[in-house]
């Protein structure tokens, strides 16, 4: 059985996302190992319910799996894509490489050079092929600007993302006034 007719991009979390809708966003790791620094992303799109896919997608163990994924993306109806990856991180760059839908990576922390590496792997693209690149294991970083990017399209977005930002705000004054009575 070719494994690519399996339901590959199914999510591997439906009860964090919106399986039965249409995903318009793809959330990419290279490993299962990434997963701890990726359910945030999925996380914050459940929160903005904005229907996601979740799945691993390795450049380097896959390489097959990632041309099929990254050249299917747009025909199957995603708008964004979210790429995890630590150490030699390529996938989020290889993605970009074979589809014109914006692509943010996100760089995971490894155990030898603090995600630094896959830091600089994911952020210095060459000329052409735009990564937009979060911080070192920041998913929830990837998620949100996945929604500000969708709300380009979607004008409900962005007075969803005015309220989180408002919720952030009260959350810290409320901190302030903690502090305050300490
Ligand atoms: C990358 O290698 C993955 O994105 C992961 O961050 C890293 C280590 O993978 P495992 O050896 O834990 O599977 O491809």
């Amino acid at each position: 059985h070719d494994p690519r007719e399996l339901d590959l991009y199914a999510p591997l979390f439906p009860e964090r996302g919106f399986s039965h809708k249409q995903p318009l966003v793809g959330i990419i790791m290279g490993s299962d190992s990434d997963l701890h620094v990726m359910l945030p992303a999925a996380d914050i799109l459940t929160r903005f319910k904005v229907p996601f896919e979740l799945t691993i997608v390795s450049a380097h163990r896959t390489p097959d799996r990632l041309v099929e994924y990254a050249r299917s993306a747009s025909a199957r109806g995603l708008k964004v894509i979210i790429a995890g990856a630590g150490g030699a991180a390529h996938l989020p760059g290889m993605v970009a490489a074979m589809t014109a839908l914006p692509v943010i990576g996100v760089p995971v922390k490894g155990s030898s050079l603090d995600g630094v590496d896959s830091l600089h792997s994911i952020v210095q693209m060459p000329r052409g092929i735009p990564v937009a690149t979060v911080a070192i294991n920041n998913g929830t970083n990837a998620g949100l600007l996945a929604v500000r990017t969708l709300s380009a399209g979607q004008p409900e977005l962005v007075g969803a993302m005015e309220e989180y930002l408002q919720a952030l705000e009260t959350e810290v004054l409320g901190k302030v006034d903690e502090i305050a009575e300490v």
